[in-house]
Parts: structure tokens; sequence; C-alpha cells
């Protein structure tokens, strides 16, 4: 017997994406630009960018490109958003990123199958010229890097070029270095707080924490997850830090004789010959040893 035409466009379902993730709601936007808000339960896993079949109140998720993590307050591990393409890793001059933030960033971005980049902000600061200098000495051949200025707009234009090129981003930061404000200038209406209310705890305009995928005008994607900005990344692994650590991407196509060298004593090191060879520079193989040495630790500002 043939079913009624709605029926028929239900069970079949409609695909779209999680747009905001209201914990007891999710919105979906589907490709026509059309959108609709579907009751979902506290647990029921779905997060912001999870691509889904909509049938009538039942949400059916696609499998995922690639996963973001964070640690909550409390430590636990949540996920906090699906299928992202890049990472932005927010850096200024003042306040400073704690020790290796930024290596950690990378590490953390790339063992989840996204691709880093990095935004130096405020430009328009003196002090900016010197740190832009040494990170494009590291980083300048590996991955991105842009300066801007999110109170005076400068640089804004080159990275949402950088955006528009199919990007789902996030970016993630410690407090201070202008994350709200970032968004604030690439997002119009967003409208965050911007200074030192903490978004994690509630105090202020956003009461509740609430992720949302917006769609940029000159195109690409900015997923905003409050407590992520924050917050940061979850712990990486030994292995993890070994085999994604920003200046060694030449193990990755020689790996070292052993699958898990840790590139300390380890025969066979490619990183080492490496550093012998001049190839890898000193200042990256310090800088590893000093994050595989506390990987454990607690990083003023990574939590
Ligand atoms: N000079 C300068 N200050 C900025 C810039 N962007 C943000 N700030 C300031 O840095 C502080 C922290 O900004 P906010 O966006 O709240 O940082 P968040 O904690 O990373 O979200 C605020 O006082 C901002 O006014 C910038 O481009 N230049
Ligand atoms: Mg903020």
């Amino acid at each position: 017997m043939p079913q009624p035409k709605e029926k028929l466009l239900n069970e079949e379902g409609q695909s779209g994406v999680i747009v905001s993730h209201y914990g007891v709601a999710v919105e979906v936007r589907f490709a026509d630009g059309r959108s609709c808000q579907v009751r979902v339960k506290r647990q029921s896993g779905h997060v912001v960018g999870d691509e889904v079949l909509v049938c009538g109140e039942i949400l059916h998720r696609q499998p995922r490109r690639t996963e973001m993590r964070r640690r909550d307050a409390r430590g636990k591990i949540r996920l906090v958003a699906a299928n992202l393409d890049v990472l932005g890793v927010v850096v200024c001059c003042s306040p400073p990123a704690p020790r290796h933030y930024l290596d950690r960033a990378i590490v953390a971005a790339r063992a989840a199958g996204i691709e880093p980049f990095i935004v130096v902000n405020k430009a328009d600061l003196p002090a900016t010229a010197e740190l832009l200098d040494s990170l494009q000495a590291v980083y300048g051949g590996l991955m991105p890097v842009f300066p801007v200025s999110a109170a005076s707009g400068a640089g804004l234009d080159q990275l949402r070029h950088f955006l528009a090129q199919g990007h789902r981003a996030v970016f993630v930061g410690t407090s201070g270095v202008g994350k709200s404000s970032l968004l604030n200038a690439l997002v119009p209406g967003i409208d965050l707080l911007i200074g030192d209310l903490s978004e994690d705890t509630g105090l202020g305009r956003h009461t509740t924490t609430v992720s949302t995928l917006h769609s940029l005008a000159s195109g690409g994607e900015l997923v905003d997850t409050p407590g992520f900005r924050d917050f940061g990344l979850v712990d990486i692994s030994e292995q993890e830090l070994a085999h994604f650590f920003p200046g060694f991407e030449e193990i990755q196509q020689t790996p070292c004789r052993f699958r898990n060298c840790l590139h300390r004593h380890e025969p066979g090191c490619l990183v080492r010959s490496g550093l012998q060879g001049g190839t890898i520079p000193a200042e990256r193989y310090d800088s590893y040893l000093y994050v595989l040495e506390n990987l454990q630790g607690d990083d003023p500002g990574w939590r």
C-alpha cells in the first residue's frame, strides 16, 4: 500500500547539520537553509557539527570525520564538536601563552585529524612584532600563521579568506588572548562578552553553555563552544606527542626504527639524526623533551 508522501519523507529523513546545542534540544540546518529544532536526551551524544538524518523526532547520526574533545572544569572529558577541519590556536604578546601551549594544542589537533593554524592576535600592540617573528621562524613553514588585530580589524581579511576555503574551524587559546573579540569581529551579531568574566561558570550574559556553528558571510564556518574556549584540549599521550610534534614532520614520511620511538635514546631514531644533521632545529627538540617530561604536569592555563 502506498504511504502518504509526508510519512515517506519522514522515514527517509532529511540530512542536515547540527548548528546549535541547547542541552535538551538541537537545531538542525538543512542544505536549503531551513532549520528545525529536535528534542534530544541530555546524554544523546550529539554535538555541534554532527551530520544527521532527521526522521520526524528521531536523529540518525552519520559517521564523523573528526571529533574534538575537551576536559571540563571537573576533569571529565567531553566531546565538543564534530567534523571540524581546522583549529586556530590564538596567541598574543600579552598575556603570553603558557610555555608550550602552542605545541600541545597543535599536537592535540593533529591527533584528532584536524589541521592546526596559528592566529597571532593584538597585532596593534608593538610587542607583537617580536612574537610574530619568533613564531614565523618556528611554525611558518609548517602551517598558516595569521597576524591579526580583533581591535583594529587588521589582518582579518586574510583569515576570512583562509576560512572561506571550505573550512569549519574552531579557536582555542588561554583566557585573555582575544578569542571572544575575534569571534565578535568575524561573526556579526554573535555579541560575546569581552574581558575576564568566566564563560564556563555562566557569569554574565551567556548563562547557559550553548555551542553554535556559524556560517561566515565570506565563506567557511566557525564553531563557538564557550567552555572549550578557555579550558582547552584533552591531554595528549606520549605516542601522539612523538608522532605529531611540530618540527618532526620528516619522521611521518620515514619512521624511526622503532614504531613507538619516543626520540630519547632509542637506536635508529631519525629525530636525533635529524638534530645532528641540522634538519631538526635544537629549539624543536628541546621543546619536545620539555613537553614530554611535563605531559602529566599542570601547565598553568592549560585546563
Ligand atoms: N590591543 C588589543 N587588545 C585586544 C585585542 N583583542 C582583544 N583585546 C583585549 O584583550 C582582552 C581579552 O579579550 P577577550 O576577547 O575577552 O579574550 P578571551 O578571553 O580570549 O575571550 C580584552 O580586554 C580585549 O579588549 C586586540 O586585537 N588588540
Ligand atoms: Mg572569551
